[in-house]
C-alpha cells in the first residue's frame, strides 16, 4: 500500500480508497477521507475539518485536522512552560519521518519523530523524545504518541491529540460523557456534573471531561464516527460557535457549524515521566 513522503508530508492510501496525510510540520494530519463502514462502493469521504483560513506552509499551527499538544494544555500555568504559547511545541515544530512501521492487508503505518533542538532546548531544557505513529485501515484512523524521557531525572507532562471532526455542529452529540465531571472554561472553569445523555454543541462549549471512558460515540444527521481512547484519562469537547469563533483569525466565516473537536488528552493532570520511563496514548476513530 503506497506510502508517499516528501519534504512537507506523508501521505498513505489504501486500495478501498481511503487516504491520510499529515505535515512534518507539527505531525498534523490534516485530512483523513474514508469511504463509511460496509459502504466501500461510495466514494471516501473527508472526516476531518480543515479551515480554509488555516496557514498550512509551517507559519502557525494548523487550525483544524489534528494538532499534536505537548508538553502542556491550554495556556502555561508552570514556570517551566512560561516561554511557550497555548498547547506547547509540537504542533508548531518539524517532525521527521522515521519510518514505515506496517504495510500489509491489514492497513499501512508510518511513524513520525521530534527530537530536542536548540530552538526548542530554549524553549523547554527537559530530555525527552516524541514519536508519532499514524495507521490508516479500510475505515479507520489510529494515531499513537509516545513519550520517552531520555534523561536521568524525572518530569511532568501533559498530552493531548486536538481532533477537529468534520460534523454538522448544530445536530451533533457526544456521549456517553453523563454524571462526569467536567471543567466549564466557558464559565471560567469551574467544575461541574454532565447530567445529559447527550452533549451537543449548541452553544460555545469548552468543556475538560474528567476521568473520561475512553469509548465516545460522535453523531450527528447524516453521519458519525467512534472514537476509542487508550492512555488518555480525560476528553476535550469543544465548538467556540459564533459566539468565540468570529475572533479566530484563521477560523473560516461559519467553520464552527462544520466540526467538533473531540479530544483525548491528559488534560486536567499530569503525567509523571520517570528517567528512562515512556508513555503512550492512542485515539481510534471508526468512520460510521
Ligand atoms: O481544546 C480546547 C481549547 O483549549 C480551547 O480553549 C480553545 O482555545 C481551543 O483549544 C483552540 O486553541 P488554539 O490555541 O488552537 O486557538
Amino acid at each position: 500500500m503506497p506510502v508517499e513522503i516528501t519534504d512537507t508530508k506523508v501521505t498513505l492510501t489504501h486500495p478501498n480508497g481511503a487516504s491520510v496525510t499529515a505535515l512534518l510540520y507539527g505531525a498534523t494530519v490534516i485530512s483523513w477521507k474514508s469511504p463509511s463502514e460496509g459502504r466501500d462502493d461510495a466514494p471516501p469521504k473527508e472526516r476531518l475539518f480543515v479551515s480554509s483560513k488555516a496557514a498550512l506552509d509551517g507559519s502557525k499551527p494548523v487550525r483544524g485536522g489534528i494538532p499534536v499538544v505537548f508538553p502542556f494544555f491550554g495556556p502555561a500555568t508552570r514556570p517551566e512552560h512560561s516561554k511557550m504559547g497555548q498547547h506547547g511545541f509540537a504542533r508548531s515544530s518539524q517532525w521527521h519521518y522515521v519510518a514505515t512501521v506496517l504495510d500489509s492487508d491489514a492497513g499501512v503505518s508510518v511513524q513520525l519523530g521530534l527530537k530536542p533542538t536548540p530552538e526548542i532546548d530554549a524553549l523547554y531544557a527537559f530530555p525527552w523524545a516524541l514519536t508519532y505513529t499514524i495507521t490508516l485501515a479500510a475505515h479507520q484512523l489510529t494515531t499513537d504518541i509516545a513519550v520517552k524521557n531520555t534523561g536521568g531525572a524525572s518530569f511532568d507532562f501533559q498530552a493531548l491529540l486536538h481532533t477537529y471532526i468534520a460534523a454538522h455542529s448544530a445536530s451533533v452529540s457526544v456521549s456517553p460523557l453523563t454524571g462526569l465531571t467536567y471543567i466549564d472554561k466557558v464559565a471560567g472553569g469551574g467544575e461541574r456534573t454532565e447530567s445529559r445523555e447527550l452533549v451537543d454543541v449548541r452553544s460555545f462549549t469548552d468543556s475538560v471531561y474528567k476521568g473520561a471512558g475512553g469509548r465516545y460515540s460522535v453523531r450527528w444527521e447524516g453521519g458519525g464516527v467512534d472514537v476509542r481512547a487508550n492512555g488518555f484519562g480525560d476528553v476535550v469537547v469543544w465548538n467556540p460557535n459564533k459566539e468565540a469563533g468570529w475572533k479566530i483569525g484563521d477560523m473560516e466565516d461559519g467553520g464552527w457549524d462544520k466540526f467538533v473537536c473531540v479530544e483525548p488528552g491528559t488534560a486536567s493532570y499530569w503525567v509523571t515521566l520517570g528517567a528512562g520511563e515512556e508513555w503512550k496514548g492512542q485515539q481510534v476513530i471508526s468512520a460510521l
